[in-house]
């Protein structure tokens, strides 16, 4: 498939590799609009289908991963229009289904949509340019795509809502510290910084891995019964795979794993 709002690329030399997307919109900050959300989820599919993938990296450009939803398109939007469309179910979702490690690799503005897409990858790595905020209310609404929900969940109430609120931009030394952010890294590392996490990934077993991803969700959606429950029956189903074999064989006699993924 050809794209005209992302870059799509695999990097990496190994059997299993990294699938890196790189938002490509950069005369409006890479604002998210149908087009640019409609071939992310597509690329993001079919990277989620490719054995031959084991993460995936989400970047922008050096001035910004994305600047938000596209304001030139939602100004057309009113009540009726907005609630009966399928502004936002519309592929802002898709990237939940995605059950492969998703990093975001973040430099420069990620505003509205785009802290809200930062949000929803699993890692998110920040360059010490990243700038990240959540201003809808200046624009007369409220942040659409999850972010009244996630942030709070990420940072806190407190700084949630000064965010929401006042429409300020956070740093990243700021987005570190209050648990937005895993890594910052200076500009220029940061793709390798990315990369070299997504390989570190790639190299382990592949459905232990899936299930870690799919237990720390629990812990984030839901109450902790539930997510102690599905814990406790991933940890037991993982003793039917091959690579837990591995894993633990390999630790015991002093040697590298190589994990068959199975
Ligand atoms: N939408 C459309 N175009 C944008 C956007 C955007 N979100 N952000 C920037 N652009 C465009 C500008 O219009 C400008 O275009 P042009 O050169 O043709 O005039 C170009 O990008 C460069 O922008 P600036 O000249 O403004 O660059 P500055 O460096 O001066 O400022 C800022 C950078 C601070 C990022 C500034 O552009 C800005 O404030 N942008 C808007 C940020 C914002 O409000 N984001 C929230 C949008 S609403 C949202 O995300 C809701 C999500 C809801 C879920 C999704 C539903 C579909």
């Amino acid at each position: 498939m050809s794209y005209e709002n992302i870059l799509v690329d695999v990097r990496g030399d190994g059997a299993v590799r990294t699938g890196l997307i790189t938002l490509n919109r950069p005369k409006a900050l890479n604002a998210l609009n149908d087009g640019l959300m409609d071939e992310l989820g597509a690329a993001l599919k079919a990277f989620d289908a490719d054995a031959g993938i084991g993460a995936i990296v989400i970047t922008g450009s050096e001035k910004a991963f994305a600047a938000g939803a596209d304001i030139g398109v939602l100004a057309q939007h009113d009540f009726v229009s907005a609630y009966t469309s399928d502004l936002i179910t519309r592929n802002w979702e898709t990237i939940r289904t995605i059950r492969k490690p998703v990093i975001a690799a973040v430099a420069g503005f990620a505003l509205g949509g785009g802290c809200e897409l930062a949000m929803m990858c699993d890692i998110v790595i920040a360059a010490d340019t990243a700038k990240f905020g959540q201003p809808e209310i200046k624009l007369g609404i409220i942040p659409g795509a999850g972010g009244t929900q996630r942030l709070p969940r990420a940072i806190g109430k407190a700084k949630a809502m000064d965010l929401v609120l006042t429409a300020r931009m956070m740093d990243a030394v700021e987005a570190e510290r209050a648990g937005l952010v895993s890594r910052i890294v200076p500009a220029d590392k940061l793709l390798d910084e990315a990369l070299g996490a997504a390989a570190a990934i790639n190299a382990l077993g592949g459905p232990s891995v899936l299930a870690a991803k799919e237990c720390v969700n629990r812990a984030y959606e839901g109450g902790l019964n539930d997510g102690i429950l599905v814990e406790r029956r991933l940890f037991h189903a993982l003793f039917g795979t091959a690579d837990q074999k591995e894993g633990m064989d390999a630790f015991l006699n002093k040697r590298k794993p190589a994990f068959k993924r199975a």
